[in-house]
């Protein structure tokens, strides 16, 4: 069976949860049209969470990597469109790494673009009474370092789509917050939509915000 690999983080920062490390559990061994869901946990760690993801793509073989990760003071599931070549972080990693300005890829493209169809997810969301929209930025810190990674990985083949999508908090971090259970049923709604549509609709306005 063709796999799907379904990341979250570890909690950051000095917190001690992290939703989209719950989602990625929640996920692991779910099966679908003919897909079998391999969710991970990758370290808060620039570098190591790379070499991680490396791994298990790897090992897993998959068609589809969707990497999940907390944006706290966001209000709604935001697929992100686009990964960007810098790690610029404003707070220290897991390990005490704290790098400034520096790209991520020496003399990489300064930008890739999500393979996932971000305006297709979003219109599911919609749908089901979710909240979502396109996201224009990942940050500078770990999430986009992963994206980044991920796709400078996939490049130049068509065989394996990837892409990121950022949460917010859980009502037990803060506000603004979606509960687990909704963030859940959003995240199967966005991998069910990225295994049945290969190319994004295409929209007057452009993207979905
Ligand atoms: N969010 C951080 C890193 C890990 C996570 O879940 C970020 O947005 O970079």
């Amino acid at each position: 069976m063709a796999s799907v690999l379904v990341t979250g983080f570890e909690p950051f920062g000095g917190a001690t949860e992290n939703p989209s490390e719950q989602i990625a559990r929640r996920l692991h061994g779910w099966q679908l049209e003919g897909h079998d869901v391999v969710g991970a946990v990758l370290p808060c760690a620039f570098h190591a969470a790379l070499r991680e993801l490396r791994r298990l793509i790897e090992q897993h073989d998959p068609v589809l990597v969707i990497c999940l990760g907390q944006a706290g003071g966001r209000v709604a599931i935001t697929p992100e469109r686009v990964a960007i070549n810098l790690d610029d972080a404003r707070i220290a990693d897991n390990r005490g790494a704290q790098p400034s300005d520096r790209p991520i890829v020496r003399g990489g493209p300064t930008a890739y673009w999500s393979t996932l169809p971000v305006n297709a997810i979003v219109q599911q969301l919609r749908t089901a009474r979710l909240p979502a929209e396109v996201s224009h930025t990942a940050g500078t810190f770990v999430c986009n370092h992963v994206f980044y990674g991920l796709m400078h990985e996939l490049r130049g083949q068509r065989r394996i789509r990837g892409g990121f999508i950022h949460v917010p908090w859980l009502p037990s971090q803060g506000k603004p917050a979606m509960s687990l259970v909704r963030m859940e049923q959003g995240i199967r709604l966005a991998v069910t939509t990225a295994i049945r549509v290969r190319r994004d609709v295409k929209l007057p306005g452009g993207v979905l915000h």
